[in-house]
């Protein structure tokens, strides 16, 4: 048995993945959250781009390996761990849900820009962007609950903290982003209500999130507290 330990963020979406996989496969593992603003120098020489999640695994013989980027993470997890397939045997379904993992991370590189921006002409472009994208992640989604179906996978994984940004986001102001989008809105209830997505994060990830609003002046923020 290799002990497994997540260095992680409080708020990292990519993090979020890695441990809702392992969560999904009930694998323990340690976490360990990191702060990103001041980070500690055992993290730097380990962490080859600076960036969570690393996952850490610790050998029996006490070999220790550390790999980096949350997808190689969760390919790795699922080649060697029990439980839950989060992959479709099909290597042609398998290669269509790799793409949608990628376009789950090109709609985070939009939401930092939504999440960041700090006038309303930024905040709009970014708004425009993200609707846009979940137009076409409207038109691939099947019947649910889940993306591909029945069986929960790495793609949800890779949405459901997407999903999560706008519990809060929503509280600040209606966004319209997900109008008119059934299949999304639903897909994102499903996603919520899921145990291992639940546990991916703390207690405390809302005021977390808020704050982080506030440190980068985000208009999306005082825009609210405005009205
Ligand atoms: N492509 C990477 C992205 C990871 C990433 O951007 N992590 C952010 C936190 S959410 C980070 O560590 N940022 C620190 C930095 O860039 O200095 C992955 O999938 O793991």
């Amino acid at each position: 048995m290799s002990k497994l330990t997540l260095i992680s963020h409080h708020l990292c979406p990519y993090v979020q993945r890695a441990a809702i996989a392992l969560l999904e496969k009930q694998v323990p593992f340690e976490r360990i959250n990191i702060d990103l603003a001041n980070k500690p120098d055992w993290f730097l020489k380990i962490s080859p781009l600076g960036k969570v999640p690393l996952l850490r695994i610790e050998q029996a013989d006490g070999s220790e390996t550390v790999l980096f980027e949350s997808s190689v993470i969760c390919e790795y997890l699922e080649e060697t761990q029990p439980g839950a397939a989060l992959h479709p045997a099909d290597p042609l379904a398998r290669a269509r849900h790799r793409g949608w993992m990628e376009f789950g991370s090109s709609v985070l590189s939009d939401l930092w820009g939504y999440e960041t921006a700090e006038d309303a002409q930024q905040l709009e472009t970014k708004r425009k962007a993200l609707a846009a994208k979940f137009e076409t992640v409207e038109a691939a989604l099947a019947d649910g609950p889940y993306f591909s179906g029945a069986s929960f996978s790495l793609v949800d994984a890779v949405f459901a903290p997407v999903f999560r940004y706008f519990d809060l986001f929503d509280t600040l102001g209606d966004s319209g982003i997900f109008d008119g989008l059934e299949r999304v809105q639903r897909w994102r209830k499903a996603l919520c209500e899921r145990a291992s997505v639940k546990g991916a994060v703390g207690d405390d990830y809302s005021s977390r999130l808020r704050e982080f609003l506030r440190q980068h002046n985000s208009i999306l923020l005082r825009q609210s507290v405005a009205a």
